[in-house]
């Protein structure tokens, strides 16, 4: 069975924590599709298009992983896609009411489209695309937080 999932964020820029769940999801699920939604709620830095290609450049090596994006809903999306499963990353307790509630809101628009969740890796716990933003703007070293093409970008938006 080919199974599909839609691993879904905003990816502000895509860190090194959103890579590792890409990474270990695409050897849970036969096919993963990361689509870049808008988040209502934040303010982005880089476009859509910027952050599909920088998404594109970082996950070049996974051939089961495709880059896609979309201004709908999330759950429109993966019925369009016939999607088996959402996929999203867990770091701490505080991203749980999140994503409990959109998991809960997803599932009253469709109850046959599972949620998973991966834990973050130790090392990733504190990452966040914000973060990254935080410290880039002040010119600090970000390459062991993000990919590279990343690292250029950032410093491309703050030289
Ligand atoms: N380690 C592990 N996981 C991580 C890390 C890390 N260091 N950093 C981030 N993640 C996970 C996040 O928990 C999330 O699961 C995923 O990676 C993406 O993170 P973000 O921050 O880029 O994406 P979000 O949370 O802003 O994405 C929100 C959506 C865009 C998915 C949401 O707003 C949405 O679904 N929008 C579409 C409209 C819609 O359907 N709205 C109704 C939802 S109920």
């Amino acid at each position: 069975m080919n199974r599909l999932a839609i691993c879904p964020g905003s990816f502000d820029p895509v860190t090194n924590g959103h890579l590792d769940i890409i990474e270990r999801g695409a050897t849970v699920f036969d096919q993963l599709i990361v689509t870049v939604f808008n988040n209502q709620s934040k303010e982005p830095l880089f476009s859509v298009e910027e952050r599909v290609s920088l998404l594109e450049q970082s996950t070049n090596h996974l051939p089961n992983v495709s880059v896609a994006t979309s201004k709908g809903l999330l759950i429109d999306y993966a019925r369009k896609h016939n999607a088996d499963a959402i996929l999203r990353g867990l770091r701490a307790v505080s991203d749980f009411e999140y994503e409990m509630q959109i998991t809960a809101m997803n599932r009253k628009l469709d109850d046959h489209i599972e949620t998973f969740f991966m834990m973050t890796n130790n090392q990733y716990s504190f990452l966040s695309s914000s973060i990254v933003k935080e410290v880039a703007k002040y010119k600090a070293d970000v390459h062991d937080l993000v990919p590279p093409p990343v690292v250029d970008a950032l410093r491309e938006k703050f030289q």
